[in-house]
């Protein structure tokens, strides 16, 4: 295979940002070494992303100069993204917070005396003994997301709580997960199994890999480009990876479901599926080639307004390369309240292809055999989790941030009173933002641990200045993958004022909690060495090298892999008796939404390369390179209201929500019926003056959202905006 450069990489990084060199970054970054300084390279692992790649810090003079991939680390491969070689900004944030804060007026105004960790901990540790004694330990919450809530996880369960979660289930990639088990009997999980590199024809259905920048994802779709895959993308919006495409399919957002279901139809009509493997490998397939006949793709072209010639045609692209053909199954996919169905009909027609578990398909991945740090059991909470009661959602396999939301609004199963929340922004994760803020009002605690003062931040009652990844341990990073390795993510340089790691913060509540005993250990490399060490690895090894790797796998079928499938039936369920026995449609319906209202435009939203969503706003390299997000706007709709690329519009949501003013980018890209602006803009809290309501909040408009009825994720794409001209 030939080796990716990484000016093609960047290439393909960089095209949609329209960034063009990387001018202004602050002086610290710039220049080379000269012969008198000192150079000390450490190897940890990337955060300004969950993705967790390989990274390699260097020191100039003892001061951090910059960041690169570390070579032997499988998912960096050497190389990160932009917002990755970014990473010194978090450290070198002009915002940050510097000691823990106590609320000192009313919630939510952000007014705040500073504190002693002892103080602020003794206050924390006071408030959670009270909640425990009225109301039961799992009346507080935990929401967390990344590897750094490991500890904030093992005090909450030592405490006894079992409500946990984090928005990257039920407001990211909970439905693709349960969609693909309906069907596979497991998920896809993340990294995704996906085989991009070795695909030979590679379908996107809005992932907008190259926006999105997954490193490894994107590493391997620049691979997929170079190999010459055949590439189709359905986006109302052309993506950057339409720019790479063989067939660009500009959908009706909302109606992917229709097209699945004649591309189905098509494989199954024309007799072009893989037969063998569904007849080894499929249950229930006649009743699933019954249930989809009908939905040709003259059906589905009134729906998707796709060319039914086109349909067909890139029905037969797939097939023509089968098995090597894989549907991207997306991550982010809370868009329309179906989601979980849509994510299994995705499986579905990988399914046809034969594409799970085989090469350019779904590879099996595999994990090193780490043990965990031999702890004391855990209390058993007496309660069950309050996010989901009855199993109102039958198919929910992990816990919903928005019903622990729900549960603290109504009281309902129990109070919820207390949350803690770690490295998550739920005022712009979550939708409906004045939900999240009735929820809050109804707390007797609320904890936010966060590196700058956000809008989460804002609501609390005390805030802990975290550490950032820089400058800290947090717990190995051990991945199911194509090779299975450990990687270790250890500090850098010191934090520059009173910040603390979260494995601190998180013991030495533990501590005022009268929960010692679930901390053994002396401190956090004994905490590692002891983990490595139980695997038969070695931490100084580790240490120097910041990734180990494990023997390689069978990764295929044809491998060795054995294909079983975690289903009812055993098998690939082409029709899910869970599902009827559930109430649901064992085969999935297509069920078209809602219309814009007139003169109104639905709005979609996604990333930038160069941002991480909501957290990269003030790091001052990444900021340099983008510091606003635009609308995209269809250019004759822009004409028509006298508008210009530059200009500035108010976008305002169908119940009166108006967003800061956002720049216009008048584009052929998208299509008419849409909107599309980058996430994380628009930010409110006071704390971040330089970025306070630069461009547009997609979170502020996305007050409407549709609950998936089998899984409870929340649709977010379902709100609709008319352009408001600034005078
Ligand atoms: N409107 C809207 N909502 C969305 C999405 C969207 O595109 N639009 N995307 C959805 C998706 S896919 C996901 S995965 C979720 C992600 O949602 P979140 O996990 O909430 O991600 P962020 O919004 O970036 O919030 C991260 C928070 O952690 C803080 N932080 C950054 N670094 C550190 C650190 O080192 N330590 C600590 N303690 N805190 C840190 C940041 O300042 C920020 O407050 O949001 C979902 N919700
Ligand atoms: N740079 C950067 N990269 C990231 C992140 C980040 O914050 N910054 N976050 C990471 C995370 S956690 C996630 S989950 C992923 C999210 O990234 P993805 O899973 O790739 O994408 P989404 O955010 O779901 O979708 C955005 C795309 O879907 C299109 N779209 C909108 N509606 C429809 C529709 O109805 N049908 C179709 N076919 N397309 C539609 C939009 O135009 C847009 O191109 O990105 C990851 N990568
Ligand atoms: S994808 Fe980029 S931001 Fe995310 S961990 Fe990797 S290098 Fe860092
Ligand atoms: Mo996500």
């Amino acid at each position: 295979m030939p080796s990716l450069s990484r000016r093609h990489f960047l290439e393909i990084s960089t095209a949609a940002a329209g960034v063009t060199a990387v001018g202004g970054i602050p002086a610290f970054a710039h220049g080379v070494l000269n012969s008198s300084e000192t150079l000390r390279t450490v190897p940890t692992i990337c955060d300004v992303c969950f993705w967790k790649c390989g990274s390699v810090a260097h020191l100039r003079d003892g001061k951090l100069w910059k960041i690169l991939g570390n070579e032997i680390d499988p998912l960096s491969e050497g190389r990160l993204c932009p917002r990755g070689t970014g990473g010194i900004g978090a450290h070198y944030d002009a915002n940050r917070l510097t000691s823990p804060l106590i609320r000192k007026t009313e919630r939510g105004q952000e007014q705040w005396v500073e504190a002693s960790w002892d103080e602020a901990l003794r206050y924390i540790a006071e408030r959670m003994l009270k909640i425990k004694a009225k109301y039961g330990p799992e009346s507080m919450a935990l929401f967390s997301h990344g590897i750094g809530g490991k500890f904030f996880k093992h005090t909450m369960h030592a405490y006894g709580t079992p409500n946990i979660a984090a928005p990257s289930y039920a407001q990211c990639r909970g439905p693709r997960d349960v969609g693909f088990s309906l069907t596979f009997g497991e998920g896809v999980s993340t990294p995704e199994r996906t085989d991009i590199a070795n695909a030979e024809c590679l379908v996107l259905i809005g992932s907008h890999l190259g926006e999105n920048m997954h490193n490894t994802q994107v590493q391997e779709f620049a691979q997929a480009i170079e190999k010459g895959a055949s590439i189709i993308v359905v986006d109302p919006r052309f993506s950057v990876a339409a720019s790479k495409a063989k067939y660009y399919l500009p959908i009706k957002p909302g109606t992917d479901i229709a097209l699945l279901l004649a591309w189905m139809n098509v494989l199954v009509t024309e007799e072009l599926y893989d037969k063998e493997y569904v007849d080894a490998y499929g249950f229930g397939f006649e009743a699933f080639a019954a249930e989809i006949a009908p939905y040709t793709p003259e059906w589905a072209y009134p729906k998707t307004t796709i060319d039914p010639t086109l349909i067909r045609e890139t029905a037969r692209e797939m097939a023509r390369y089968k098995p090597a053909s894989l549907v991207h199954p997306g991550r982010h996919v809370t868009w329309y309240g179906d989601d979980a169905q849509r994510g299994r009909a995705m499986a579905l027609l990988n399914a046809l292809l034969g594409s799970w578990g085989r090469k350019g398909g779904f590879y099996y991945p595999a994990g090193m055999d780490v043990p965990g740090y031999p702890y004391p059991d855990y209390p058993a909470p007496t309660r069950p989790k309050a996010d989901n009661p009855d199993h109102k959602y039958p198919f929910a396999d992990g816990t919903l941030t928005n019903g622990l939301r729900d549960a603290t609004i109504s009281g309902k199963p129990y109070p919820i009173k207390g949350w803690m929340v770690y490295a998550t922004n739920l005022i712009e994760a979550l939708p409906n933002q004045q939900e999240t803020i009735r929820a809050i009002q109804e707390l007797d605690l609320m904890v936010v641990v966060d590196v700058i003062p956000s809008e989460i931040a804002g609501w609390a009652d005390v805030v802990l200045p975290e550490a950032v990844y820089l400058e800290r341990y947090d717990d190995l990073h051990v991945s199911w993958f194509r090779q299975p390795f450990v990687g270790l993510r250890q500090p850098v340089v010191e934090p520059p004022d009173d910040q603390k790691p979260g494995w601190w913060i998180a013991r030495e509540l533990a501590k005022k909690l009268g929960l010692e005993s679930y901390y053994p250990w002396k401190d956090m490399e004994e905490y590692l060495r002891t983990r490595v060490e139980s695997a038969g690895l070695s931490f100084d090894k580790l240490k120097k090298d910041g990734v180990i790797l494990g023997p390689k796998q069978p990764l295929y079928f044809d491998e060795g892999v054995p294909a079983e499938f975690d289903t009812p039936s055993g098998k690939i369920e082409f029709y899910s008796t869970q599902l009827a026995e559930a109430g649901f449609d064992p085969v999935p319906k297509f069920t078209p939404p809602e219309e814009p209202p007139p003169g109104a435009f639905r709005l979609l939203f996604g990333r930038a390369p160069v941002h991480s969503f909501s957290r990269t706003q003030t790091n001052p390299i990444l900021s340099d390179l983008m510091d606003e997000n635009e609308a995209w706007i269809n250019q004759d709709i822009a004409r028509r209201y006298g508008l210009d690329s530059g200009d500035y519009v108010r976008l305002k949501n169908s119940e009166g929500v108006e967003s800061e003013p956002v720049r216009v980018k008048a584009t052929q890209r998208i299509r008419g019926d849409c909107i599309f602006i980058t996430h994380g803009f628009g930010h409110t809290a006071r704390g971040i003056f330089p970025k306070y309501k630069k461009g547009a909040s997609d979170a502020g408009l996305i007050t409407q959202y549709k609950v998936d009825p089998l899984m409870g994720a929340t649709g977010m794409n379902v709100n609709f905006v008319t352009l408001e001209l600034e005078a």
